[in-house]
């Protein structure tokens, strides 16, 4: 069982993602994610241990990340190691097997079409063990509150590329905290500061996914 959860940890963190891919070149023809998790389900291990190998080795990249030791590539290529294994544990997500620890509704201001940014954001917190419902690029605010109403409880975050959609984030937010006071919003995205985020009224900014899983970890009910 720990032994499993080892390796897929080490494959995450390494962004190995399947055998016959050449990286990373010292681990060439060893198993990745992808064989790894299918293996461990065919011997009985339970989705939660590859669940917590993904959040190990998706905290490890994180990590390594904020200090300047990895790129956004690795962050992209242990996301797609990550993947590998939520393809295996999906049906046991799916079923309530395996319980998360909360949703993230997630999205790109209205009339901000980035969304390389986001999709990481949303790997990554998918990693770190939370639902995602991601509502996609250019999402007016009625859309978020949409979503508040259908996932009560729900953290949400917010993301903006464009000093020109800064505005937008603003008036969605403070939307979302008029009608659901509670809910905590997060923000990100380049131009966002710390400043801005306290600003408009939003509960966390960072420039990193990793320390958004943090500040979730923090604040789960
Ligand atoms: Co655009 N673009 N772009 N662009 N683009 C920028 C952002 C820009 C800085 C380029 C420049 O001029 N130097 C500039 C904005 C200037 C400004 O407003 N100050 C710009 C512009 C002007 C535009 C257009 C207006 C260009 C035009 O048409 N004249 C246009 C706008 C379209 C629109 O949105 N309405 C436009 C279009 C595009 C493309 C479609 C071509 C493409 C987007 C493709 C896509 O996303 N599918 C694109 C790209 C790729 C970029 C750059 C080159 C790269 C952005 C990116 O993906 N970075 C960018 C310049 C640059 O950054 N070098 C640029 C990688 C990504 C991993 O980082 O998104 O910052 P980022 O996300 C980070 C963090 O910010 C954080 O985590 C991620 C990982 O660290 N984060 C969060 C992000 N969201 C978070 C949310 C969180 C927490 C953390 O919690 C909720």
């Amino acid at each position: 069982m720990q032994e499993y959860l080892e390796r897929i940890a080490m494959c995450v963190a390494r962004g190995k993602v399947y055998k016959s891919a050449p990286y990373p070149p010292d681990m060439k023809d060893q198993d990745g994610a992808d064989e790894i998790a299918a293996d461990a389900l065919k011997n009985g291990v339970q989705p939660t241990v590859l669940l917590e190998g993904c959040m190990l080795g998706m905290d490890k990249i994180g990590k390594e990340f904020s200090e300047n030791r990895a790129a956004v590539t690795n962050l992209v290529i242990s996301a797609a190691a990550m993947n590998a294994v939520l393809k295996h544990i999906k049906p046991f997500l799916e079923s309530g097997e395996v319980k998360r620890k909360g949703k993230f509704v997630i999205g790109t201001v209205s009339g901000d079409l980035h969304d390389i940014g986001k999709n990481l954001v949303s790997m990554i917190i998918t990693g770190g063990g939370f639902e995602v419902i991601d509502l996609g690029v250019d999402v007016p605010t009625s859309k978020f509150l949409g979503a508040l109403a259908q996932h009560p409880g729900c953290f949400v975050g917010l993301s903006a590329l464009l000093t020109i959609t800064m505005p937008n984030m603003e008036k969605s937010v403070r939307a979302i905290k008029e009608a659901y006071p509670d809910t905590k919003v997060l923000v990100g995205g380049a131009p966002i500061t710390r400043d801005f985020c306290t600003r408009i009224g939003a509960d966390f900014s960072s420039p990193n996914p990793h320390e958004a899983v943090e500040y979730l970890n923090g604040n789960v009910a």
